[in-house]
Formats: C-alpha cells, sequence, structure tokens
C-alpha cells in the first residue's frame, strides 16, 4: 500500500461523510424508574431527567452546584462536612387520565431536544423539552393539533421540604441549605388561548392552545474561596433570566439552543458502518437487547459514541462545576458516594473524551475548580504533612475545596496529566503559563519532597495504594510510580517551553532517572507491586491501576518499551472480564487500553461487555448504580482506537499521529470527522474494506508531526489554518 498526497479538495470528504443519522434515542413507554429510563437532558449547569408521561409528566431537576458540605479541614466522609450533592426539585404536569395511542419518547442527542407524542381522544399532542445554555432555562413546550384541547395543573416541588408557591403564572421555592447555600427554584407559564390560574400550590390550565413553561433555578455558590464559596443571591439573576426567555418567541428560543448545542456536537461526525433496518425500527431498550443477541448493529455503537459527547456538553460547560460521579444528574440527597468528584479513576475518565472528541473547552470546569480548591487543598496537605510545598488531597473531592475518605495522595498527580494534556493538543500557550505550569509545578514541588529513597538510591512513593486492591500504605505501587514518570516529564517539558525556573528542571530530570521504574514479574506480568502477589495479580479486580503507563499514561508503548508492553498486555489479559471487571467504567478503559495495544478485536469486545453488563435503558452506563464515568469514557476509548497521537518523536518532540491503530473487522468501512490530536491538529478518517482510504489533517497551529498508518510514516508540515489530504492506493 501507497500514501501519497493529494491536492486538497480532489478528494473532499463531503462526498464520504454523512452526516450523524439515527441520533436519537427513542421508546414506546414512558419511564417509570429514574435511574433506567428517565432521559437526561442539561446545559452544564441545570440538568433534567425527562419521565415523559402522557398522563403525568415529571421532569425531575438539579444545578450543578447545590452541595452540602464544607472545606471540609477534618478530611471526614460524611453528610456534614464532605456533603452530598443535592436533588434540586421536581416539576409535574397532570393532564389527567384517559386512553392513550400512539405513544412515543425521544431524545434526539444531535439537536439536545427530548419530545413526547401521542393521541388521545382524537387529538395529537406534542411535548418538546431542552435546557437552553444560552438562555439558562429548561424549556417546555405543550402543543396539540386541536386548539383549546390542553389542559391539566402543574406543581413544584423542592427536593427538601416543599415550599412552592403559586402566584399569577408563577410557581416558585426557595431554600437555604445546612451550610447556608441558598437556592431558588421558578417556573414561569406562558400559556396560548385558554385560561391559567392558581389552586393552592398549583398552577391550572383549562383549554390551552399551547403552552410554554421556562424553568429557572440557581443557587449562591461562587467557586471562590475568598468570597467564601457564596456569590450573589440566585434570586437576582432568576428575574431577568426568566424576563429574557419569555421575551423570546419559543421557535426562536429552541433554535438558539439548537445552534449552541451543535456548535459543539457538530464538531466530530461518526459513521461506523450499515445498521440493519430491523435495528432501526425498534426503540432503544429493545434495540439495545437486539444488539447484545446480534452484535451487529454499527449505529447504536456510533450512537453510544456521541452520547459520551452529548453528556459532557450536558454537564459541563464554561463556568460550571465539572461532570461530577453522576455529571450532574441525581434525585437523591444523599446520593451514592455523594454523587461526587472521585480522583481514583472517574473524575479522570469523565474527561479523557474531552480532548480526543473536540470537546476541549468543555474541560475548563475541571480545571477551575482544581484552581479554586488549590489553597484549601494547600492547608489540608500541610495540616496531614507538616510544612511542604505544593498540595495532594484525599479520594473524594468536594466543590469547596474540601477532600474526604482515604487519602489519595498520587490523586493530584493524576489530575496534573488532565492540565499537560490541555495544552498537549491545543498548543495555547497563554493556558500552559497561567493555568497548567502553577498545578504541575506546585504537584511536582510536593513529590519532590515526600518521595522515599530506597538504600540503592532509586525513588519511591510511599504509603501508596494500587487503587482499592490489595495493601495499603506500601511503597512504590506501579501505578505511584507511573504517576510520577508523567508528572515529572511533563513539568519538566512545561518548563522547557515556558523556559522557567532551571533549577527545577535540573531537579526533575535528575529525580525521573533515580526513579523506581516499571518491572515484569516471574510470569511476564507487569508487576502491580514492588514484590509479587500472584492471587491478586490474578484477579479480577476492576482497577487497572498499574496500567496506568499505558493509557492515559504513555510510558509504556508497544513502539518504545515492546517488552513492557507484552507485559502490561498480559496483565490486562489476566484481570479477565467477569465478575468486578463488569463495571461502568472498567470497559472503557480497557477499550483504550486494548486499542494502545493495537488489538481491535479485543477493543470491540470491551465495547460488546459494556453493552451486555453495564447498560441500562436511557443508555446510560450503570456500576452499579447509575454512574456517567463509563458513557464517558466509552467515547474516549474509541477514540483511541481510530487515532492515536501519545508517541513522540525523542529527538523533535513532534507527535507520530497514527491513523486506525484498532480498526476491528466488524467496522470495514466507515469514516469520522474532528477527532484531534496531538500537536494542535484534527484529522479525518475514511476507511472501506477495513484500510484507510483518505486522511485530511488540519492544523491550528504552526507545526511539525509524522502521519503513520501500519508500518508507513509520512512527515508533515503545516501551518496555522491549512490542511493536508492524504490518499492510499495498492500498489
Ligand atoms: C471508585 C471505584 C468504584 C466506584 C467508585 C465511585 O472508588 O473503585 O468502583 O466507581 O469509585
Amino acid at each position: 500500500m501507497k500514501m501519497n498526497w493529494v491536492i486538497l479538495g480532489v478528494l473532499g470528504f463531503a462526498t464520504t461523510m454523512q452526516a450523524g443519522s439515527d441520533m436519537r434515542l427513542w421508546y414506546k413507554q414512558s419511564a417509570t424508574n429514574w435511574e433506567k429510563q428517565a432521559l437526561p437532558i442539561g446545559n452544564g449547569r441545570l440538568g433534567g431527567m425527562v419521565f415523559g408521561g402522557a398522563q403525568e409528566e415529571h421532569v425531575q431537576f438539579n444545578v450543578d452546584s447545590l452541595w452540602t458540605g464544607d472545606e471540609n479541614p477534618a478530611g471526614k466522609y460524611d453528610h456534614e462536612h464532605m456533603g452530598d450533592y443535592q436533588n434540586f426539585g421536581d416539576l409535574f404536569i397532570d393532564f389527567g387520565e384517559g386512553v392513550v395511542s400512539n405513544y412515543m419518547r425521544d431524545l434526539d442527542i444531535s439537536t439536545a431536544v427530548a419530545s413526547v407524542s401521542y393521541e388521545k381522544k382524537g387529538v395529537a399532542y406534542r411535548r418538546e423539552m431542552f435546557c437552553s445554555q444560552p438562555d439558562n432555562v429548561l424549556t417546555i413546550r405543550l402543543t396539540a393539533n386541536k386548539s383549546g384541547a390542553l389542559s391539566g395543573a402543574i406543581r413544584l416541588i423542592d427536593g427538601r421540604e416543599n415550599t412552592s408557591k403559586a402566584k399569577g403564572n408563577l410557581l416558585s421555592f426557595r431554600g437555604t441549605l445546612s451550610n447556608g447555600m441558598l437556592y431558588e427554584a421558578r417556573v414561569k407559564v406562558v400559556k396560548e388561548g385558554g385560561a391559567l390560574k392558581t389552586k393552592g400550590d398549583q398552577l391550572v390550565f383549562a383549554n390551552c392552545d399551547a403552552l410554554t413553561l421556562l424553568l429557572v433555578a440557581d443557587t449562591d455558590y461562587k467557586m471562590d474561596r475568598a468570597s467564601g464559596w457564596r456569590g450573589e443571591d440566585p434570586a437576582a439573576r432568576l428575574g431577568p433570566w426568566l424576563a429574557a426567555a419569555s421575551a423570546k418567541q419559543y421557535t426562536q428560543l429552541k433554535s438558539d439552543h439548537i445552534k449552541d448545542h451543535q456548535s459543539l456536537f457538530g464538531r466530530v461526525v461518526l459513521d461506523l458502518g450499515a445498521t440493519p433496518k430491523e435495528a432501526l425500527e425498534l426503540p432503544t431498550n429493545e434495540r439495545i437487547k437486539r444488539y447484545n443477541k446480534e452484535g451487529d448493529d454499527r449505529g447504536l455503537e456510533t450512537l453510544l459514541f456521541q452520547y459520551g459527547r452529548y453528556l459532557l456538553i450536558g454537564s459541563s460547560r464554561q463556568g460550571t462545576l465539572p461532570a461530577n460521579l453522576q455529571g450532574i444528574w441525581n434525585n437523591r440527597n444523599q446520593p451514592p458516594w455523594h454523587s461526587d468528584f472521585h480522583s481514583n479513576i472517574n473524575q479522570q475518565m469523565n474527561y479523557w473524551l474531552a480532548e480526543t472528541a473536540n470537546l476541549p473547552e468543555l474541560a475548563q470546569p475541571l480545571f477551575d475548580m482544581l484552581v479554586a480548591g488549590a489553597p484549601v487543598y494547600r492547608e489540608h496537605t500541610i495540616k496531614k504533612y507538616g510544612e511542604t510545598q505544593g498540595y495532594v488531597t484525599c479520594m473524594s473531592i468536594n466543590p469547596f475545596g474540601g477532600s474526604g475518605w482515604n487519602w489519595n495522595i498520587e490523586g493530584t498527580a493524576w489530575l496534573a496529566q488532565h492540565f499537560w494534556e490541555h495544552y498537549a493538543f491545543s498548543r495555547d500557550q497563554a493556558f500552559l503559563e497561567k493555568t497548567a505550569w502553577p498545578w504541575l509545578r506546585d504537584v511536582s514541588l510536593f513529590w519532590l519532597a515526600n518521595l522515599k529513597e530506597l538504600p540503592d538510591g532509586q525513588l519511591v512513593v510511599p504509603n501508596a495504594w494500587s487503587h482499592e486492591h490489595g495493601p495499603r500504605n506500601v511503597d512504590g505501587t506501579a501505578h505511584a510510580q507511573q504517576l510520577m514518570w508523567d508528572l515529572f516529564g511533563n513539568t519538566l517539558a512545561a518548563a522547557k517551553i515556558l523556559d522557567t525556573d532551571p533549577k527545577l528542571q535540573q531537579q526533575l530530570e535528575k529525580t525521573i532517572a533515580k526513579l523506581y521504574g516499571p518491572k515484569i514479574g516471574s510470569w511476564g506480568q507487569l508487576m502491580e507491586w514492588m514484590g509479587e502477589k500472584p492471587d491478586l495479580e490474578k484477579s479480577n479486580h476492576r482497577h487497572t491501576s498499574h496500567l496506568f503507563a499505558v493509557y492515559p499514561g504513555h510510558q509504556i508503548s508497544r513502539e518504545r518499551t515492546p517488552k513492557l508492553s507484552d507485559a502490561a498486555k498480559l496483565s490486562l489479559e489476566t484481570r479477565g472480564s467477569v465478575g468486578d471487571s463488569r463495571r461502568s467504567w472498567t470497559w472503557p478503559w480497557r477499550t483504550a487500553l486494548w486499542a494502545r495495544f493495537g488489538e481491535p478485536e479485543k477493543c470491540h469486545e470491551m465495547i460488546r461487555g459494556l453493552f451486555r453488563y453495564n447498560m441500562l435503558d436511557n443508555m446510560i452506563t450503570t456500576h452499579p448504580p447509575l454512574q456517567l464515568d463509563g458513557s464517558f469514557g466509552i467515547t474516549a476509548g474509541i477514540c483511541e482506537m481510530l487515532l492515536q497521537s501519545q508517541v513522540q518523536d525523542p529527538k523533535t518532540g513532534d507527535p507520530l499521529i497514527e491513523l486506525l491503530p484498532a480498526l476491528p473487522k466488524a467496522w470495514p468501512a466507515g469514516n469520522v470527522k474532528g477527532l484531534r490530536a496531538r500537536g494542535g491538529y484534527t484529522v479525518d478518517l475514511a476507511w472501506k474494506d477495513g484500510k484507510l482510504a483518505e486522511a485530511k489533517i488540519t492544523a491550528s497551529v504552526d507545526g511539525t508531526c509524522k502521519l503513520q498508518y501500519g508500518d508507513k510514516t509520512v512527515p508533515v508540515a503545516l501551518k496555522a489554518g491549512e490542511s493536508k489530504v492524504l490518499s492510499t492506493s495498492e500498489s
């Protein structure tokens, strides 16, 4: 096979790229179970779970910042100080009883609009719901094909104690959490035709032609320690938001919302091949069952990929808190694991896709929260470790800089990787200097001061834990050592690029050389601990912490460290895929790991496993319970199958961009548009008969890289804004 550069435009992607068809989840029944069936909508800050009943609509809603708890100085894992992410409230619309036919509810993830349609007494009803980011409202539009057909009652319920009021065309409640946080929600009902009046704490509407419900909600949380984590009373914003949204026509609200959503969602188009007609005719819950038997539904896999992107757009936008264990969707006041920011895999997995799947600005909330929390982490660290530099945290993080449960001292090093990667993908120098560098430097400083020297001079992380597996407080777990290599390497690279701190650069270089490195054990495995622990190493434990160096790290790779790579592969194979290995987040991580090993069939097996064992009807992954890490993570895993860029030329530092490194047999023909690669590149690919047909690479900054397909490589030099198209031919 030959790879040739062709003149841009001759083989355009327009002909091969199809717009994302079949981007709908749909069902023939309304949801009865919040976790398994309700459908998520969100604008990053405000989220809703839509049940879609014909007799009664129920939208449970959340705001990202409604949290109990505080700075948690004692590092407790309790409800008072660690706190819990709260259910904000519920909105109910009672339409009354009646026989319903032709019922359908759906969620179109390409427009981020959920809808319900049905017929009752000869009238066709339609309902549309979405969370608008530009207008800050959760909007519900009720229509019918006959005038005066809409009658019912609307209730708004506080997630704690109901204090709802109805006045004029408004429903509202307001309250204060145990930590003093103020919160408020309002719903404005705009009717067309008919009548609207209050009845107790409800609004009753009769014989209306159409109604638009606008729900606004917020808290007085402020991501700023100096302000005591509190800002303006939410009431100051809710009024103007409602006034502005109700001044717009519904069609305008909807088109502004869709435009905003598509500006992010539309950046990546994926087509993994055909879906049998009979699968398309099935509602999503049945379609998943069919897929688990037949395995031939490429559209469902594409939908899964895009759903991760949809969910991140819905739960993480600039200015919000990052997506937590449940994204933004939670119907309990003491949810599992507090619905917190879990720093031993889950929080990191939530954001892997942001860079590769072309949603980089959605990672900003993660950086914002960590930077805002740093002064608290620092105090907490000094209390625990005495006067030292930098910071570490406990495993579970809350939005007030607090963290609880056991110390996860390596966690901040793992999070540091996200700061570096954000730069590596964008080459955004200002971000590197202002945001990433302080974090990389501070976490490195902690570790430079706190590593333990072995008698032979090698350096290890003391008191480490291969997450939730085996002994605690041991020296030099593979995971911790690999994190140090990653952290110090990235910090050194950043210091060189920024041309800063030569003393620190020297110290980092020396320390990297002395780090206790990855070891191969007696049966060829990658050792998880300094000593062998055969029973544990051969278990089906869910965590694959010792494989961090393969993904999301890059210390071990097929190309540069083939022996270690083989050992790591054996360790992964040994973990198997039964028992504890079946979790929301295990399959995605292993998809990415197998992709790094260049094992496409294993990758596909992981996708199948996720669908079979850890998928709810609403296509959100379950641990159990519902956990969003898997939904986000699988998108990142699929990205690794199609494109990888972690390997750098050792001399120039240029990325080696590998095209289709793990394309399974099940995806013989397809295309993808808009994946990102390190170095500031965007890549489009088309393949046929299991082989690359065409690649287009576009640069956002001036630079050079190498494209690799199979054993062929070609150098690329591009200026910002330029593209090149590569085609392959048999010869
Ligand atoms: C980590 C994992 C668990 C679960 C929890 C939320 O502690 O070990 O499997 O995902 O986070």
